[in-house]
């Protein structure tokens, strides 16, 4: 049985950039959603006892409810760590020589990213990855992630960016970039080096 992860911490910990009650229902409802469908989704299918890696990683042998639900709980699982209270600014060490090095500057970098999420045409995510140890900005529609064996562009992701319109509508209405703007606020960078890291050795 898959489960929602706990928070480390509070539905009010991200405003006033990411409003609590959207939180509570991102989380609460949204996700929960995601991995209620996914349990009842995998039953009695070749999914059944396969962890959540090796599901995305077969994706397309799969059903439409375990992807869309299987890609859900993960990348709202990932997003939920990459965001944190006394959080922003720049990162730091190898991520951020790297993110230089790809992308000509922290703001070069912020700037593709924001644009694949603005331009991600109805639901779905942005995502920096990384793919054959480099950093790859990408996003897929709907819940699918880079992990997915559907994936036009396959990697680990690192960062990862919600722009379904229940992530943001609440507080921004159809503000997309400002959500996207206020969301460098809350990246937790120690947490998305730590995944850097694990990505890279
Ligand atoms: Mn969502």
């Amino acid at each position: 049985m898959f489960e929602i992860p706990k928070l480390s911490y509070e539905y009010t910990a991200l405003e006033p950039h990411i409003d609590a009650k959207t939180m509570e229902i991102h989380h609460g409802k949204h996700h929960q959603a995601y991995v209620t469908n996914l349990n009842n989704a995998v039953k009695g299918t070749a999914a059944e006892n396969m962890s959540l890696m090796e599901i995305l990683g077969s994706i397309s042998k799969l059903t439409p409810a375990i992807r869309n639900n299987g890609g859900g709980h993960y990348n709202h699982s990932l997003f939920w760590t990459i965001m944190g209270p006394n959080a922003g600014g720049e990162p730091t060490g190898q991520l951020n020589d790297a993110i230089v090095a790809t992308f000509g500057s922290f703001a070069a970098f912020k700037e593709q990213f924001a644009s694949a999420g603005a331009t991600r045409f109805g639901s779905g995510w942005a995502w920096l990855i990384v793919h054959d140890n480099k950093l790859v900005i990408t996003s897929t529609p709907n819940q699918d992630n880079p992990l997915m064996d559907i994936a036009e562009v396959k990697g680990t992701p690192i960062l990862g960016l919600d722009v379904w319109e229940h992530a943001y509508y609440l507080h921004y209405q159809n503000r997309r970039p400002d959500y996207i703007g206020a969301f460098w606020n809350v990246v937790n960078w120690s947490k998305v080096s730590e995944l850097f890291a694990e990505a890279t050795k």
